[in-house]
């Protein structure tokens, strides 16, 4: 998967001079056949309005769908795509038939669309569908790697497209990548029911910069990341180890001018002067969706009817246009909308209409935009009341075209618009009593007051644009890619051929092993860590060779590394991270350093039980020098925050003493000041005078204090990609056996 062009240094961030390269699902185009003609269709929504002028600045391209998967093969349909990525600098995916349903009438419209939109009832299992998706995102991947030059900045759009920047990083470790998602991203406990929730996670955290509309959609992923994958995160960014990903709210906005320069034009004027002349005596209350359940069409006439059962005096002095552009045809949830919605319109009309009057227009295609404007602009009532809606650009268009009218904005508060539309009246849509009321109280306020609110509206949207959009997204993504360089003093991947060869020609040989996620794979529960028997014969064989002194400096008890590994003689066991050990050939332990009193113990004890009380699923282990306060099974923010609350506690308490609380993973530690595996290795070391090769490896923080005191000269090894002190790293626990199972056959 990768191209002579694309090649690139890991971790090397690249100016975000050259190219833009967006990706989204569907390209601004689309393939149509009509009558065995193939043409092009242009369609210009708000994404195209944003990218076309960044992506022709920049010389840029697009990537995509085309819209079609019929006769792929046709010469006529082949030349209009190389048309395209040479005229148009449009790359189409041309995605066979099956993958493309799959995929996107499967996968992301009937699985992800639902469920990101808190409709789970609505999810259609599709046994096809996750292959599709991920056949469908690595074609998108292969597409962009083979047009992806040095430089280039690649922004990827969109729910259909989770697994991609990922998949991107992989081909392209060096490439700036960011991902915007269009839709919310939901609560972890609605998240959580996909199967694939964890895939998904980590295939967006490929990205430099992952970007939502709203602060509510970034703390659900934040709170999925935690619970799910287990991985914590700052407000603005997920650290990985060996790089970050910038996390944002980067809400987006309309083309403000696109709208008002519309109004100017003989066209729309025309619908103006027309829509004036037919309700010059009635109250306009607009709603313009795609016809979509997530848009709450039929809970808006319920409660559009419940107005006009409860205030008679409405009747026939207000009329509601329903503007609905159908979508998704081929999805069968659609279909039953399309009738319920069609159902209640005829009912509505059919108990409220008179000669003179229909209470519902309904309208159930595209029209066009000077059309539309023309009733954005005429609008008294702009009723945009999503059940969910990622952002809802229909509220920020309508806040655009008002003028003279000082129309009312009736907003759901499960718009992302909500969080930045304070100004407009917002209601719950599945409340219909409340929102009839306030609908109605709305009507009534001064033209001052609603002049005033859509003057704050309006200046927000203006200054909010699509343009200052894509710019500051643009602007965060450098930036997180440059960060990226900040990541570069990074373990080296260790040369097995080069250690082996410095160790085949010591003569003293230390060796410090650390053992959880080291040696073994870490365990849930502490005691599944059982070591394997080939991992005991190889410690057998390694502590044989009289050159060699092997320890094993591990945070576990005495009894814990006495019971697994005290059969083998020549091991030096240091338990408690260097507190107590017991040196080869011997069967006693002692302690590294004069032991001060236990006193302390009966001190901490008490706040550790009141913290055991506050947090079910926690417990406390003490050690023969320590005290461990476990939370690995409470939920997680919850244990989080006790954490800290415990550590800053009895930061207070011990700051007179030698004692220190320290936070690990899933735990918190007080212990003395003195005990740390870094003089645990200065004490071998000084023990035993190594100097010929000296090795430390280890995977969590408390081994960084041993990388620390070795000398320059010393193989200190990361097991893991997070950052480290050591000079090198392997990837996991069976690299490291494999290294000393080399150790052991010299060779
Ligand atoms: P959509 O779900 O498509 O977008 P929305 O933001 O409302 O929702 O955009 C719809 C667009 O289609 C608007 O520009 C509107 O003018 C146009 N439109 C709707 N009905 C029409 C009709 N009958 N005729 C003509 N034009 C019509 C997704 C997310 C949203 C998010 C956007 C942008 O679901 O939450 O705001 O992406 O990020």
């Amino acid at each position: 998967m990768s191209t002579p062009d694309s090649e690139s240094e890991p971790n090397k961030p690249q100016s975000a001079t050259g190219r833009l390269i967006a990706i989204s699902n569907r390209l601004p185009v689309k393939l149509q056949n009509s009558a065995g003609v193939w043409r092009a269709e242009v369609s210009t929504g708000g994404l195209a309005t944003a990218m076309n002028p960044i992506l022709k600045r920049s010389d840029g391209l697009w990537i995509g769908w085309p819209g079609s998967s019929t006769d792929i093969g046709n010469p006529a349909r082949q030349k209009i795509i190389a048309d395209w990525a040479v005229n148009e600098r449009l790359i189409a995916v041309d995605l066979p038939p099956d993958v493309a349903r799959n995929f996107y009438e499967g996968y992301a419209n009937q699985i992800l669309w639902p469920l990101f939109h808190y409709f789970p009832s609505r999810m259609a299992s599709d046994p096809q569908g996750w292959a599709a998706y991920v056949a469908a995102n690595k074609m998108f991947c292969d597409v962009a790697v083979r047009n992806y030059r040095d430089g280039d900045t690649i922004w990827v759009h969109d729910y259909q497209l989770m697994l991609l920047p990922a998949l991107l990083r992989e081909a392209l470790p060096g490439a700036p990548i960011g991902f915007f998602l269009h839709i919310p991203f939901p609560s972890s406990e609605v998240f959580r029911i996909v199967p694939e929730r964890a895939e998904l996670l980590e295939g967006l955290l490929g990205a430099d910069l992952l970007a939502f509309q709203t602060y509510s959609h970034l703390q659900h992923f934040r709170s999925s990341l935690l619970r799910i994958v287990g991985r914590e995160s700052r407000i603005d960014q997920v650290d990985l180890g060996a790089r970050a990903v910038r996390i944002a709210a980067v809400p987006i906005g309309i083309a403000p001018e696109a709208f008002s320069d519309l109004l100017q034009k003989r066209e729309t004027l025309d619908h103006i002067a027309a829509l004036q002349r037919r309700h010059s005596d009635r109250r306009i209350l607009l709603a313009v969706d795609r016809l979509d359940y997530s848009k709450g069409i039929p809970d808006r006439l319920r409660t559009y009817r419940r107005l006009l059962e409860s205030a008679p005096e409405l009747r026939g002095k207000v009329v509601l246009i329903q503007v609905a552009v159908p979508s998704r045809e081929k999805v069968f949830t659609y279909e039953a909308l399309r009738r319920q919605v069609n159902e209640l319109v005829g009912e509505i009309n059919g108990q409220f209409g008179t000669e003179e009057w229909t209470p519902v227009l309904y309208i159930r295609r595209g029209i066009s935009r000077p059309q539309l404007v023309a009733l954005y602009n005429q609008a008294d009532v702009a009723w945009v009341t999503p059940l969910r809606d990622g952002m809802n650009l229909v509220s920020k268009e309508f806040v655009a075209c008002q003028k003279e009218k000082n129309g009312i904005l009736l907003l759901s508060e499960f718009a992302g618009a909500a969080e930045e539309m304070g100004e407009a009246f917002q209601v719950n849509p599945y409340d219909e009593g409340r929102t009839t009321a306030v609908l109605r109280s709305a009507l009534e306020t001064s033209p001052e007051e609603r002049a005033e609110r859509l003057r704050a509206l309006r200046e927000r949207v203006e200054r909010n644009n699509v343009f200052a959009w894509s710019e500051r997204f643009l602007a965060l993504l450098q930036q997180a890619a440059e960060t990226r360089a900040s990541y570069s003093d990074q373990p080296a991947p260790l040369d097995f051929d080069a250690i082996v060869r410095s160790y085949c020609g010591a003569n003293r040989r230390l060796l410090l092993l650390d053992y959880d996620g080291t040696l073994v794979p870490f365990a849930n529960r502490p005691e599944g860590a059982v070591p394997p028997p080939q991992l005991k014969t190889l410690l057998v064989r390694l502590t044989a060779d009289p050159r060699n002194l092997v320890a094993l400096v591990s945070g576990r008890s005495r009894a814990d590394l006495e019971q697994w590994f005290g059969d083998i003689a020549g091991l030096c066991l240091v338990a408690e991270h260097g507190a107590i050990a017991r040196y080869p050939a011997q069967t006693d332990w002692a302690p590294l350093r004069l032991v001060s009193s236990r006193d302390w113990m009966k001190r901490v004890r008490p706040v550790f039980e009141h913290f055991v009380n506050r947090t079910p699923g926690s417990f406390i282990e003490e050690k023969e020098y320590a005290l461990v306060w476990h939370y690995r099974l409470s939920a997680p923010e919850f244990g989080e925050w006790l954490a800290r609350e415990l550590v800053s506690m009895l930061e207070g308490m011990l700051a007179e003493t030698e004692l220190r609380a320290v936070r690990g993973r899933k735990i918190v530690e007080v212990k003395p000041l003195w005990i740390q595996k870094g003089a645990a290795a200065e004490r071998l070391a000084r023990d035993y005078g190594a100097d010929d090769f000296q090795f430390a490896a280890g995977d969590d923080r408390t081994d960084e204090d041993a990388f620390e005191v070795l000398p320059e000269s010393a193989w200190t090894v990361h097991v893991g990609s997070e950052r480290s002190r050591a000079r090198f790293s392997v990837s996991d626990p069976d690299r490291m056996v494999e290294l000393l199972g080399r150790f052991a056959d010299g060779r």
